[in-house]
């Protein structure tokens, strides 16, 4: 079944579009950068950004700054197939002030200039976070030697410092990230006990929106596709800073994914979410499974699974698609080998989780997405009899 669904949309993509570039030049968009390039870009039209152009979806990627401009093939397929990119690290605060006081923002700014050459917007990643924090600061997220009130001042700074730093380049923001636990209690952090309570993330919103008033502000997290005790209270703690007038525009779906557990309800809760009056998108997608041990940790031990996980990226999609104030579909990174999974999931070890293996080939998972997307660009309108026919 899924196979030859799989064909058909390599043929479907092909016949209805040729395959052939074109140019195609980005429209201006709040937070896109205001001087663009003349230069025009020229990427296939069958490729995950043509088709996301067709109907307004941008169609990104995370991008690892050791590869980007080093690696042809990894910056060809950047630039080719996704409309935007977010930083997998490199605007973390580990990595933007690695010295107490002394800012290198020289990665990002690449990746912000190679994003205005090839037209893409940019998802800021990410502002406020427990994890990643330089060890001056923190070494875990949850303990550190500074007082509350060094910690709010420094917060303050370096969300003001690193918006007004990339005023005007950046679509979307993740300004918090992850502030809540599974079982849907606030997560204890070094922010969470400076203040005393979530009251950080309510200043955050507020200091990048006077920094950046264009920019979109998101609060970020994963398994907010799962309904249950998480979802139900970011759910309740948004529609609190709405009804404050706290300046939130959004809220990213990570969208980490494992075949081992059940598809999530991802659509309803990207719904219910949108009916706060938020835009919403999925930032991190990812499908992983159960693969083989090093060195093949890319090779899924069960030879149907690659069946589930084309599944499971095609419902991700849909979801994404069926929801008007869904902006933005992100997997978290395009080839096998510079995924995060097999890293931290490797007893058992799981991996494949990407669209591109580890040759930088498309996999059947790439074409699946590609099939969808062009068919939601491209159906015809039905002629038929309507309802109550
Ligand atoms: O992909 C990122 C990896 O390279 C880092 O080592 C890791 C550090 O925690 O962060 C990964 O990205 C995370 C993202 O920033 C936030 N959501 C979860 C992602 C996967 O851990």
């Amino acid at each position: 079944m899924v196979r030859s669904a799989l064909s058909i949309g390599v043929l479907s993509a092909t016949v209805l579009l040729g395959g052939v570039a074109l140019t195609n030049s980005a429209s201006a968009e709040p937070g896109a950068a205001a001087a663009a390039p003349s230069k025009a870009v020229r990427y296939p039209a069958d490729s995950l950004r043509a088709l996301g152009d067709r109907i307004g979806l941008r169609i990104g990627t995370a991008v690892n700054m050791d590869e980007l401009g080093s690696n042809t093939d990894y910056t060809k397929i950047t630039a080719e197939q996704f409309s935007s990119v977010t930083p997998e690290n490199v605007m973390k605060w580990q990595l933007v002030e690695p010295t107490r006081g002394t800012y290198d923002w020289a990665p990002a700014d690449r990746l912000v200039a190679f994003a205005k050459t090839n037209k893409q917007l940019v998802r800021g990643h990410t502002l406020v976070w427990h994890s990643q924090l330089p060890t001056w600061l923190s070494s875990d997220g949850y303990t550190t030697t500074l007082s509350n009130d060094e910690l709010k001042a420094l917060l303050k700074k370096h969300v003001q410092d690193q918006v007004k730093h990339f005023k005007g380049d950046i679509w979307q923001w993740d300004v918090v990230n992850e502030a809540f636990d599974d079982d849907g209690k606030p997560r204890q952090t070094v922010w969470y006990k400076a203040w005393g309570g979530l009251g950080y993330i309510a200043d955050a919103f507020r200091w990048a929106h006077e920094a950046d008033p264009k920019a979109l502000l998101f609060y970020n997290d994963y398994n907010l596709e799962f309904t249950g005790p998480k979802s139900n209270a970011v759910y309740d703690f948004v529609k609190t800073l709405k009804a404050q007038r706290v300046p939130i525009d959004g809220v990213g779906f990570q969208g980490h994914l494992d075949t081992q557990y059940g598809f999530p309800d991802l659509q309803n809760n990207l719904q219910r979410f949108a009916d706060l009056g938020l835009k919403v998108a999925e930032t991190e997608v990812d499908v992983r499974t159960f693969t083989q041990a090093a060195p093949n940790v890319n090779t899924p031990t069960d030879p149907l699974a690659p069946y589930a996980q084309e599944s499971y990226w095609s419902r991700a999609l849909k979801a994404c698609l069926a929801v008007r104030e869904c902006i933005s579909f992100t997997p978290w990174g395009f080839g096998d080998t510079y995924s995060w999974i097999p890293g931290w999931f490797d007893n058992p070890q799981e991996g494949a989780a990407l669209l591109y293996d580890a040759d930088l080939k498309p996999k059947s998972q790439y074409y699946v997405i590609q099939q969808d997307l062009a068919l939601a660009a491209g159906a015809p309108r039905r002629n038929g009899p309507g309802a109550g026919h």
